[in-house]
């Protein structure tokens, strides 16, 4: 196992250095939000700072990784926004050595939410969501509803992506659409 500097250098050696500043907001947003809301601080830390680590790799990484993990095939119709949440894992766990299943959720559902989620998870899921660098219209009341209520956190945002990516006429994954109605409707 690393120690927190040799992981740091695994990371940063992988990530533009845009992206490795964002990995370390999303690791201090995630370390507040496990000390308010009872998580595991190391895991809350780690999985920060991997969570993205997958995301600057070229498309045939991920292509070959379908075939060679045998994973579900369908994931070759999406692209990076999807794999580097859904498939990092298999990269963090054989490049980084870190097999802590709670942790690979949180990177597996940081994107795309999923409807049953940890605290952990949620955490992650929030923490890039609102880390202090993000701007964008309702990234105040974001972190507003995350500090009273996680719970209200993670269904704002999912909301928010959801009608973004229509509004984008993107192909919404089937996962965010389960998140979707997981966290979202109404009763009735
Ligand atoms: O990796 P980050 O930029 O820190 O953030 P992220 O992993 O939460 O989101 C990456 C992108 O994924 C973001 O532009 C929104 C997009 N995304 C999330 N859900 C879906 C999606 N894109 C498509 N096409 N479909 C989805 O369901
Ligand atoms: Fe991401
Ligand atoms: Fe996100
Ligand atoms: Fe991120």
């Amino acid at each position: 196992t690393d120690t927190r500097d040799q992981l740091l250098a695994k990371i940063e050696a992988h990530l533009r250095p845009a992206r490795f500043a964002h990995v370390q907001r999303v690791e201090q947003t995630a370390i507040a939000l496990a000390k308010q809301y009872g998580a595991d601080i190391e895991k809350a830390s780690i999985a920060g700072l991997v969570h993205d680590y997958a995301k600057q790799r070229p498309d045939s990484d991920f292509l070959q990784a379908i075939t060679d993990y045998k994973l579900d095939p369908d994931l070759a119709n999406w692209n990076n926004a999807i794999w580097h949440g859904v498939i990092g894992p298999e990269f963090i766990k054989r490049e980084l050595g870190i097999y802590d299943e709670e942790i690979l959720d949180a990177v597996r559902y940081h994107t795309t939410g999923n409807p049953y989620m940890t605290t952990l998870a949620k955490i992650i899921y929030m923490a890039d969501y609102i880390e202090p660098a993000r701007d964008f219209d309702g990234v105040e009341e974001a972190r507003e509803l995350t500090a009273r209520d996680l719970d209200l956190g993670v269904a704002y945002q999912t909301w928010h992506t959801l009608t973004y990516l229509i509004s984008e006429n993107k192909a919404i994954y089937p996962k965010t659409i389960e998140t979707y109605n997981a966290w979202v409707p109404n009763s009735g």
